[in-house]
């Protein structure tokens, strides 16, 4: 059954169309249709296939064109419509919009004048001096593609960690269901929760391999089949490659603690294995010295495998035997990037990680006020719905950064105010009023320092000159005694832009030092602060602020991709703000 998510891309994939095309406001009605659609908690497809357009009216923004596109798809499997679009403007649309600064309508109107479909082809044009030459095109435009075009190109090679996720949620359920499957576990880069992914691997344990291989093959979500063997398999579903592997129950915990990788944490594992006799692969942890009979396996792909086996296999059934038959306790996976982590496993010295459990409010939210889609209200019953003890309401205020009329003027902040005291009043969870104010160049902050005061919690966050060296503009922003978080402190935007360049070890000591928190974004569009800057600036001293940017309540869900990314950066509890308690975090920011 077609997820959420894949229906939500089609309305967007519809509306860049749209756009590139030239149709003005309908391409606006498909991109909120397609927000809603992904947010909706039911399956919006299993709605579609009653065939019946009321029954998609509940959702917002979806009318009755946009709900007969949708019925259409699920009984055809294609969009007319679409269909035509694409013929019309047969160009790599993802690949060529991932270019920073070249959107749909950009798209389009250099395919018209110069037939560009691919990143290679707008490359060329832009060193051919080409693009200059388009009406309504200069030279800024043109050096702007040549500076962006290969960072676009290295990021269409990785999806994001928000992405692969929900995919490799649905392929290991789709596998649990499959006889013959005893265990299933996602393994790779997804396992250890790197910000982007490039491919999903999924390990099966199973006796029956060819049936499991089987059924991958024929998994609904599989477009294209990459290759397959009686043990392994590949292939593309929604863009991604997932790579599957069935090994035998016994070989589940060698298999999963190999294929989790990180490959430079299993070369030191690998190594220190080596400094006891013992060997470790895929198969297990093997004596050596010993001259015992090789285990019994089934034989693999690249060749028979026996004489991987070889020796008496002392572990392997599960990963724990696996880190203890080398003296070392268990390590979670989003440690295994060779960073110290064997060391500090060696010293007993790993951290208490943070997990989700321990994190209690989300301190930056928005609401119809700036660009959220939802009211106070229902933003802060979100909040409540999903478990939190807190929250805060930050919409943006104008300043630098902002376009379209998005932020709110300081008058309107103080107006703003009056609401969200009105709604904290009415509920069980803590509210904090709070705004997400904009740092300027020079480390200025977009609010008047008499509204600030008003506040319960500034987040101070750069939206605008995203490039070169932002370290003393946001230490800056730091020191300014009404600001409590600096909010998504480089402006990355990954697979999109590298954000600016931060001496986290600098900004952290300063914020320690002033009782300003950092954030780790958990939109998985940014997760910045990323993992090593988590880990430097926890090191300097500083306190963590894991916060989602909701701007509805759907997106409280994207605290996981903040949590697993602090975890990467090594966070324990106490690093983290918003694991406080209500008294603690007021404490912190009053
Ligand atoms: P990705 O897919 O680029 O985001 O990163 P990974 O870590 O998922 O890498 P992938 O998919 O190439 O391989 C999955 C795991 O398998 C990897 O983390 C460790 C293991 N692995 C793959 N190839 C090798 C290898 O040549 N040597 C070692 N030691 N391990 C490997
Ligand atoms: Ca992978
Ligand atoms: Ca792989
Ligand atoms: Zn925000």
């Amino acid at each position: 059954m077609t997820s959420n998510d894949q229906l939500a891309d089609l309305l967007e994939e519809f509306a860049d169309l749209l756009d590139a095309t030239g149709v003005e406001y309908k391409p606006r009605a498909y991109r909120r249709a397609a927000e809603n659609v992904r947010a909706y908690p039911e399956s919006v497809a299993d709605l579609a296939a009653r065939d019946d357009e009321d029954a998609l009216d509940d959702i917002e923004g979806v009318g009755e064109a946009i709900a007969s596109k949708l019925i259409e798809y699920v009984e055809t499997g294609e969009i007319a419509e679409l269909d035509e679009l694409r013929a019309e403007l047969p160009v790599d649309m993802a690949g060529l919009t991932s270019v920073e600064g070249v959107g749909p309508k950009t798209v389009g109107k250099l395919y018209e004048a110069l037939g560009i479909t691919t990143l290679d082809e707008l490359e060329a044009a832009a060193e051919a001096g080409e693009i200059q030459e388009v009406k309504g095109f200069g030279a800024k435009t043109e050096q702007n593609i040549l500076d962006n075009v290969d960072f676009a190109r290295q990021a269409g090679e990785r999806e994001l960690l928000g992405d692969a996720y929900p995919q490799g949620q649905r392929v290991r359920e789709y596998l649990q269901s499959v006889d013959g499957v005893v265990e299933c576990e996602l393994a790779g880069s997804l396992r250890r929760w790197r910000a982007t992914i490039g491919d999903v691997d999924v390990l099966v344990a199973s006796d029956a391999p060819e049936d499991v291989v089987d059924a991958f093959t024929n998994w609904d979500d599989a477009d294209v089949h990459i290759e397959a063997g009686t043990s392994k398999a590949s292939v593309r579903s929604d863009g991604v490659r997932v790579d599957l592997r069935v090994v035998v129950p016994e070989e589940f915990g060698s298999a999963l603690q190999y294929f989790t990788g990180s490959k430079d944490h299993n070369v030191a594992l690998r190594n220190r294995a080596l400094d006891r006799d013992l060997k470790m692969n895929e198969y297990g942890v093997f004596d050596v010295s010993s001259e015992a009979e090789p285990a019994s396996g089934r034989p693999t792909e690249s060749g028979s495998g026996d004489d991987q086996r070889a020796g008496e296999r002392i572990a392997g059934d599960t990963e724990e035997s696996m880190y203890d038959a080398l003296d070392l306790p268990w390590i979670p996976p989003e440690l295994r990037e060779d960073r110290g982590e064997i060391e500090a496993a060696e010293n007993g010295d790993l951290p208490d990680l943070l997990g989700l459990a321990d994190v209690r409010g989300d301190l930056h939210t928005h609401t119809v006020w700036s660009d959220g889609n939802d009211s106070v209200a229902d933003m802060v019953a979100g909040a409540a719905a999903f478990g939190h003890e807190y929250v805060a309401i930050t919409d943006h205020a104008t300043g630098p950064g902002m376009v379209g009329g998005v932020g709110v003027s300081d008058d309107e902040l103080l107006d703003q105010l009056e609401e969200v005291r009105d709604v904290a009043a009415e509920v069980e969870i803590e509210v904090f009023t709070g705004v997400e104010a904009n740092v300027d160049a020079e480390g200025g902050i977009s609010v008047r320092d008499e509204v600030l005061e008003e506040l319960d919690l500034v987040v101070a966050s750069p939206h605008v000159a995203l490039d070169g060296d932002g370290t003393e503009r946001l230490v800056t922003a730091a020191k300014h005694p009404e600001v409590n978080v600096i909010g998504h402190p480089t402006g990355r935007y990954l697979n999109r832009r590298p954000g600016l360049d931060v001496d986290v070890e600098r900004l952290a000591s300063v914020a320690a030092d002033h009782g300003t928190a950092l954030e780790v974004n958990a939109n998985p569009a940014r997760l910045d602060l990323g993992d090593e800057a988590i880990r430097a600036a926890i090191d300097a001293g500083a306190t963590i602020a894991i916060d989602t940017d909701a701007h509805r309540p759907a997106n409280f869900e994207l605290l996981r991709y903040g949590v697993h990314t602090a975890r990467r950066g090594w966070a324990e509890p106490s690093d983290v703000l918003n694991t406080w308690s209500t008294a603690d975090v007021r404490g912190f920011i009053s």
